[in-house]
């Protein structure tokens, strides 16, 4: 079964706190979420004297929460492309669960890994007086003015997946993953796996400023920090796309010859790194010369740890739209959210391979995947 470990603080205080299994993010944002605020409508300030006069029928249903008056939550989602598989089960994940059945009207935006796009889509968000704005933002940096723009307009903005370099006064709450806590578990895992033996180890990161790659680089680097018999020989950005995987580990390839560790920041960078090691005759996984690390724990990602060729596949959850949701509902209802919330996962090994910060795969673990 997966864990996950979803914090949700209701409470009156919106003061937030995160919980987490290792070593969080960033300190927990303390913010004090926006007044509660029943999506801007287009409506005339009552005049003074008005104030006074209990609402008509029809003035109460108006400044009802739409929800409960039936009406559709208009959310507009910036997503960041579609770049992995990790992506496209993250994305029917929102689709699912922002559907018109269960009360949503949807806008969706796939900025195609382009942050001018999705800039772009926001604003257009704003302009539309969407009711809700979900961002998982491509970039950490360059959120605040158009954050601000949404926050002049009133509307409340969830940041998903991903984290932003901004004030966390500008949104409403951030819900995703422990980036940095998952680098961390890769490493532990290695150091465990090694058991003190040499490494010489290339990593293929993520998109280029996504907090993805930031956390699970730095988490990572924190533990190869205490391995000195351990060297990073290179590092360099896959796109979190198996083209990209593929064309950085054959460049690698061309560079390096002693390398025993490659570390994929995700399953697809993953594929593509193993089609370029068949190509030069590198065998890899649990019975190959060169030991593969990577992450999301898709169910190919972990097929490929069941059949050894991945060593250790530290999972990141795409299931996440039901937090989105919950905060949503409950901005509605008036109440306070909380400022972050963490989903947090855990690792996955190859047959053969016992570990304290792992799970063995089997397949009745992989048949038991939600994705
Ligand atoms: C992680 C997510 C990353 C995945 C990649 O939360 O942002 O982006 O690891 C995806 O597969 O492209
Ligand atoms: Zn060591």
């Amino acid at each position: 079964m997966k864990k996950k470990l979803a914090v949700l603080l209701a409470g009156t205080m919106v003061m937030a706190s995160l919980v987490g299994c290792g070593g969080g993010d960033a300190a927990p944002a303390e913010t004090s979420a926006p007044a509660a605020e029943t999506p801007a409508e287009e409506e005339e300030a009552p005049a003074p004297e008005a104030e006074e006069e209990a609402p008509e029928a029809d003035d109460a249903a108006e400044t009802e929460a739409p929800a409960a008056s039936g009406d559709t939550i208009s959310v507009g989602f910036a997503q960041v492309g579609h770049e992995s598989d990790w992506r496209a089960a993250n994305t029917q994940n929102y689709q699912d669960a922002f559907s018109e059945a269960n009360g949503y009207e949807l806008s969706f935006v796939d900025a195609d890994n382009d942050n001018a796009v999705q800039l772009e889509a926001v604003r257009n968000f704003i302009q539309q007086e969407m009711d809700y704005i979900c961002i998982a933002p491509i970039e950490t940096a360059g959120w605040d003015t158009v954050l601000q723009e949404a926050q002049d307009a009133g509307i409340p903005v969830l940041i998903v997946d991903r984290s932003v370099d901004a004030d966390p006064s500008l949104y409403t709450t951030q819900i995703g993953c422990d980036m940095v806590a998952e680098g961390e578990m890769a490493g532990n895992w290695l150091g465990e796996y090694l058991d003190g033996a040499e490494a010489k180890i290339l990593v293929i990161e993520g998109s280029v400023g996504a907090s993805a790659t930031l956390g699970r680089t730095e988490g990572f680097n924190n533990i190869a920090a205490q391995h000195s018999e351990w060297e990073i020989l290179d590092s360099q950005s896959g796109d979190f796309t198996q083209a990209g995987g593929q064309e950085v580990m054959e460049s690698f390839i061309k560079s390096y010859s002693d390398f025993n560790v490659v570390v994929c920041q995700n399953d697809n960078e993953a594929y593509g790194a193993m089609d370029a090691m068949d190509a030069a005759g590198i065998t890899y996984g649990v019975d190959g010369d060169v030991i593969i690390i990577s992450f999301d724990a898709t169910h190919d990602g972990l097929q490929y740890t069941l059949d050894g060729k991945i060593n250790c596949n530290v999972e990141c959850n795409p299931l996440q739209a039901e937090f989105a949701a919950e905060v949503i509902q409950k901005l509605q209802a008036g109440e306070a959210v909380d400022a972050q919330t963490v989903v947090t996962d855990q690792a996955f090994v190859a047959p053969g391979i016992t570990s304290q910060y792992a799970v063995t795969m089997t397949q009745e673990v992989l048949d038991g995947r939600a994705y």
